[in-house]
């Protein structure tokens, strides 16, 4: 695990960025999760594979209310900045619309209200981040797949991106918005959810409110808070500066599996 963490990486500018480049690999990986890399399914296999696949795939581990951690620290962006992010905190996210695009036969804008009539899981998980702290705690949202079955996958879509409302980093061509990005094998997975609770409770916003991604099998930087548009893709290039996440472009794993 590397000591620098990714705020002094910001601060420290190119050298620690090397550093992260070269020296640090934020999760270590099993044989089998390595040749699952090595393999990209999201490459090559279409939505019929990943499901016969999906269907021997085993859950993470589940815990009981009594394991779930007083204190679950949030992390990343605690509140995103501007006028936009603002008044929906103020209205209470009564204008918030998700968008899902790309790749769909069906896109769709839906309310939150829209979102949570819809069938919903939930699930105490531990949540790891490769800082070097963990937490358990529970999350209640609508399973991914039964999103992306609404909207109806192209045979063509490999990934799915989620586009989140905070600037990280201001650029002119405004790329440096918080992203992140899955293969369908894992937004397909039962236990992936687009979580709107938390802990019994309306998502917080220091945890990504209104609605944030867990993606249980994969490292912190992987659950995507604040997402407002899900976007389907059959390659990652395009989009940002093209390795499928904010942090990823920056020298971090794509694939980052516990
Ligand atoms: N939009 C957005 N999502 C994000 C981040 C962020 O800064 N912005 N931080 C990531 C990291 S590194 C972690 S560990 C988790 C933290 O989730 P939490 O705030 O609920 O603890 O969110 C992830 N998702
Ligand atoms: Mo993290």
């Amino acid at each position: 695990m590397s000591l620098i963490t990714r705020r002094s990486m910001m601060a420290g500018g190119s050298a620690a960025t090397a550093t992260l480049v070269s020296g640090c690999d934020p999760v270590s990986m099993s044989d089998a999760q390595s040749l699952r890399r090595i393999l990209d399914f999201g490459q090559f296999m279409s939505m019929q594979a990943h499901r016969l696949l999906l269907a021997r795939q085993p859950l993470v581990r589940e815990y009981k209310e009594s394991d779930m951690s007083p204190e679950f620290p949030p992390n990343g962006t605690e509140r995103p900045n501007g006028m936009a992010y603002f008044q929906h905190m103020m209205s209470n996210f009564a204008s918030f619309r998700l968008a899902v695009d790309g790749m769909v036969k069906k896109p769709l804008l839906l309310t939150l209200d829209e979102i949570k009539a819809m069938p919903s899981r939930t699930q105490i998980t531990m949540h790891n981040c490769d800082e070097g702290w963990s937490a358990i705690g529970q999350w209640t949202g609508v399973p991914l797949a039964h999103l992306l079955q609404s909207a109806e996958l192209m045979p063509e879509a490999r990934y799915i991106v989620f586009h989140c409302m905070d600037e990280m980093v201001r650029t002119p061509d405004g790329t440096g918005f918080y992203y992140e990005s899955i293969d369908l094998f894992d937004a397909l997975h039962p236990q992936t959810i687009l979580a709107y609770g938390m802990n019994g409770k309306a998502l917080p916003v220091a945890h990504g409110a209104p609605l944030r991604l867990r993606v249980e099998r994969q490292v912190g930087y992987k659950h995507a808070k604040y997402v407002n548009r899900i976007e389907v893709v059959d390659r990652l290039t395009h989009i940002a500066r093209g390795r499928g996440g904010f942090w990823e472009d920056r020298g971090y794993q794509w694939y980052a599996g516990l």
